[in-house]
């Protein structure tokens, strides 16, 4: 029996209070409004910036459901939907692409008017399409992927390849692009280059494939747990080192070691303090520094003038520059035809139900990406 057009009853991952555990619930799922399109999730990646809703890094309102990493197919369009229709296999856009406003119309920007990272509000009243127990339930940054079923705008979801494997692509969503895109969109890794990594996580990953497959020549992973070694040399990495086993401070042994500073260098640690580092690991000529990892927006990073009489260039990077419902189904389409192997970045996959051991395994350092089937 069709269910467009009606309420679905199904289960979803809800966060009720920050500093708790989620607990899975039965949620209500409405019928798309017009430009909206609901989907039957099938695969989501954690992201560590869910984490940091859940820790009170991030403040957005609650309750809500979290996730925004996902691959789902689409049950149905409301009114107006061009782009996707049901039975299409569909990646979230957590960065929407509006395709009118200026930064969409502008070829190089993609944070697009229509962003809600610090928000949830998916319709103009200002709540979302789920509700549990009577109640609104937020849709984490308008998405909310930790659930079977959810309502998104058609401007956060593209079409994809009909033959993707959904529970492994879903991590280019977020994390993957946000890495990759850093390397080759926001720094411009040239072939021949040398650049510099900090931080080894799933993103830090992603930022040693985009190097290595711009051409980079020495690819220097830099990580204080010592775990991460092994898999940053599977993807690209030429060497790994770890700054407490130096007397010196980090940033002189690679400027040392590369005659100056290292051309590229990516703080995807999340750290504060790494980013003061990583811009003075740079070529103090022309080196660039690209600060991946999101910091609390609270926080105020501390940079020595002295870093600035000098050519380098710091700048910021969000879900890797690209235009997401242009670019992130080539690079699902890329990903199948093997111009990247997104499988060691996937250590674990668990149901839904399952959602705070992968946090807590995101939280111990335990697995790279962990993706939830639902
Ligand atoms: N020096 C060297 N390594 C360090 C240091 C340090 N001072 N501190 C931590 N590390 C290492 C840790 O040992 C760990 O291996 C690594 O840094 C971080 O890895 P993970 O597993 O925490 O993380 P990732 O790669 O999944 O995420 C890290 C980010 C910094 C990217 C993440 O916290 C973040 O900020 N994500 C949001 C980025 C973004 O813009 N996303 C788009 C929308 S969500
Ligand atoms: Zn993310
Ligand atoms: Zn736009």
């Amino acid at each position: 029996m069709s269910t467009a057009g009606k309420a679905i009853k199904c289960k979803a991952a809800v966060l009720w209070e920050t500093h708790k555990p989620f607990s899975i619930e039965e949620i209500e799922v409405a019928p798309p409004k017009a430009h909206e399109v609901r989907i039957k999730m099938v695969a989501t990646g954690v992201c560590r910036s869910d984490d940091h809703v859940i820790s009170g890094n991030f403040v957005t309102p609650l309750p809500a459901v979290l996730g925004h990493e996902g691959a789902g197919i689409v049950e149905s369009v409301g009114e107006g939907v061009t782009s996707v229709k049901p039975g299409d296999k569909v990646i979230i856009l957590c960065l929407p692409q509006c395709g009118e406003c200026n930064t969409c119309l502008n070829s190089k920007n993609n944070i697009c008017k229509e962003v809600r990272l610090s928000g949830t509000h998916l319709t103009s009243e200002g709540n979302s399409r789920i509700t549990c127990k009577g109640k609104i339930v937020y849709q984490y940054i308008t998405t909310g992927t930790f659930s079977e079923y959810i309502v998104i705008k058609e401007i956060s979801v593209a079409k994809i390849d009909e033959g993707a494997l959904l529970e492994k692509v879903c991590i280019i969503g977020c994390g993957f692009a946000t890495g990759f895109g850093a390397a080759i969109n926001s720094a411009k890794v040239t072939p021949g280059s040398t650049c510099a990594v900090f931080g080894l996580g799933g993103v830090g990953l992603s930022v040693i494939i985009g190097c290595k497959t711009a051409g980079a020549a020495r690819i220097i992973g830099v990580d204080t747990n010592k775990d991460r070694f092994a898999k940053a040399k599977t993807v690209g990495a030429t060497e790994c080192i770890d700054p407490r086993d130096f007397e010196k401070p980090i940033q002189k042994v690679l400027f040392d070691m590369m005659n100056g500073g290292v051309d590229f260098c990516f703080e995807v640690t999340g750290n504060p303090e790494t980013v003061e580092t990583a811009l003075a690991s740079c070529h103090k000529d022309h080196g660039v520094c690209v600060i991946v990892g999101s910091i609390a927006s609270w926080v105020q990073i501390n940079i020595s003038s002295q870093l600035f009489f000098s050519g380098r260039t710091l700048k910021g990077s969000v879900l890797g520059g690209w235009k997401t419902k242009d670019e992130i189904p080539k690079l699902v389409s890329d990903c199948m035809a093997k111009k990247f192997n997104l499988d060691p970045l996937i250590t674990h996959t668990l149901t839904l139900d399952k959602v705070n051991e992968a946090i807590q395994l995101m939280k111990n350092g335990q697995c790279i990406r962990c993706v939830l089937l639902p």
